[in-house]
């Protein structure tokens, strides 16, 4: 098309060279800058900005995913980059000038060509697809003996967590519920890799841990709706508390369904799960996952209740927002 343009029936008046590629520099020079710019200004890390918006992971899984992500971005912008300078090229260099009628040359048939850009994006879906394959088995894979074992029961509107191979002293598997006004706490080890089965009690619902960059739908009967509802992680990186979410809409109070998961280092993890299968002296009754966290008295990771999130107002008629229980009352 430029070709046919400058080389037309009509000669174009050209300007000298240097000139006419000022405004593609100048446009370089601003894309660059903004590049600059905007990491400098936001105090973003070169890490963090490939991340591109995702939170920190926290299992060798999500980091699988995250490096999927990162570097599907950035073959995202390097054909986006290609695509805007072709089009803003055109656009700056071969826009019809006054006085011009000539047609450029047309090449929609042209063969090779159409060949060439029906190969470029096969090819570059095949390779995404690959490596999406890739990850997605990996993250997909049962190892037969997990170190640890949660059975996840989601209901409208709270979660249950229970540990089968774990015997409360009322001769139950150990088990921690969420009501209105307790945030469940998952309390679960760093450093052990954990296997997690879902069920629902009534709807869909969806177990969301934004640090472990991964969500599965909580299904009601998931073998008879043929769902695979086992999952695992090879471990938790780090100790640390992270909100738990419902991610799939459930209901009225679906945005109350919060959690927090607990991670903490083996030692304390073992002494906390000895607490939890003997009774509490100053109760009378089986420890509760937060008594015997506070048991243990390790700082804020021991703290009773959860701290990356707190229990919601579930009176509907109230016209203002949820407030911490710390800071409303
Ligand atoms: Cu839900």
């Amino acid at each position: 098309m430029g070709r046919a343009q400058r080389g037309g029936h009509r000669p174009v008046p050209t300007r000298p060279g240097p000139a006419r590629r000022g405004p593609a520099r100048r446009a370089a020079q601003l894309a660059g800058l903004a590049l600059l710019v905007v990491p400098l200004t936001t105090g973003c890390s070169v890490e963090e900005v490939l991340r591109f918006g995702w939170p920190v992971g926290v299992t060798p899984q999500a980091e699988a995913m995250r490096e999927l992500w990162t570097w599907s971005a950035i073959a995202a912008l390097i054909v986006g980059a290609i695509t805007w300078g072709a089009m803003f090229w055109a656009i700056a260099f071969h826009r019809k000038r006054k006085g011009d009628d000539t047609v450029p040359r047309q090449t929609q048939y042209n063969l090779p060509l159409e060949i060439t850009f029906t190969v470029i994006p096969t090819i570059i879906v095949a390779v995404l697809f690959a490596f999406t394959v890739n990850v997605q088995n990996y993250v997909d894979t049962d190892a037969p003996e997990p170190d640890v074992r949660v059975d996840v029961t989601a209901f409208q509107w709270n979660w249950e967590f229970q540990y089968p191979d774990v015997q409360a002293p009322d001769g139950q598997p150990v088990s921690t519920l969420g009501t209105s006004d307790t945030i469940p706490l998952l309390v679960l080890p760093t450093g052990r890799s954990i296997e997690f089965t879902q069920h629902s009690n009534d709807v869909i619902h969806s177990f969301f841990v934004p640090e472990f960059l991964f969500k599965r739908d909580v299904f009601p009967m998931p073998e008879v709706n043929d769902q695979d509802n086992v999952w695992q992680i090879d471990q938790i990186e780090r100790e640390g508390a992270f909100v738990g979410r419902c991610a799939e809409l459930c209901g009225a109070y679906h945005s109350m369904m919060n959690f927090e998961v607990r991670a903490l280092s083996p030692e304390l993890y073992d002494r906390w799960i000895g607490l939890r299968q003997q009774v509490n002296p100053a109760t009378n009754a089986p420890y509760t996952a937060g008594e015997a966290l506070q048991e243990l008295g390790c700082g804020q990771l021991c703290t009773p209740e959860a701290y990356t999130t707190y229990p919601f107002t579930t009176d509907r008629t109230q016209r203002s927002a949820s407030l911490p229980v710390t800071s409303g009352s």
